[in-house]
């Protein structure tokens, strides 16, 4: 008889295509610009390596995913949805769903909750953590794809799984960050590792 386990999931880039989502919209808005292809993303800042194309590309990116409609059109990454669902009905299992919105706050917390709703059911309503600061969020894991994940908090109590995304593929991490390549990767046995 061990405690519960509670696992910490991002939204934009673990459970929905905001690199997809945004390179189809930025296209549509500003066809006649340059852009970065999926392959070719480095960084966790969209914003910073389209500033680094061109200087006026920046804030042409942000607008993209200022735009009211860019969170509740994004597509669930797939598996995703389901993997979430499933730990959500695992014994001894605590699922929530971490994500930072965005300042420009018009639309995207609405959205985020949205998406939620529309993807995982007003049940899932539950689990929403919006914050800008995970490292005050106390749990087992974090399965997120941002490679550095700081806050306020100096000894986060959860370990973070870095999801593999187009930006942080090419990334050489330390040998002791672990990595969830995809959901159909092995993430039932991470849960597990950190049963107790
Ligand atoms: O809501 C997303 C989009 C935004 O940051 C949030 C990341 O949240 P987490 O995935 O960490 O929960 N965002 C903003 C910028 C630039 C802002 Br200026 C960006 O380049 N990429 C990005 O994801």
């Amino acid at each position: 008889a061990g405690k519960r386990l509670r696992v910490l999931v991002d939204m934009d880039g673990v459970l929905a295509d905001f690199e997809g989502g945004f390179l189809k919209k930025y296209r549509a808005r500003y066809p006649d610009e340059p852009f970065i292809t999926l392959d070719d993303r480095r960084g966790f800042w969209v914003s910073l390596q389209y500033g680094q194309l061109r200087s006026d590309l920046s804030e042409k990116a942000i607008s993209i995913w200022e735009s009211k409609g860019f969170f509740i059109d994004l597509d669930p990454l797939p598996g995703g949805v389901e993997a979430v669902k499933e730990m959500a009905r695992m014994d001894d299992t605590d699922v929530f769903i971490c994500t930072s919105p965005i300042k420009h706050y018009k639309h995207c917390p609405y959205e985020k909750y949205a998406w939620v709703e529309k993807h995982l059911g007003c049940d899932f309503l539950e689990q929403v953590i919006l914050t800008r600061d995970k490292t005050l969020i106390a749990g087992d894991l974090l399965i997120d794809d941002k490679p550095d994940i700081q806050g306020v908090e100096p000894t986060p109590a959860w370990e973070h799984i870095l999801f593999t995304a187009c930006h942080n593929k090419h990334l050489s991490v330390s040998p002791s960050q672990r990595r969830l390549l995809s959901w159909s990767d092995d993430w039932r046995s991470i849960l597990d590792s950190k049963r107790k």
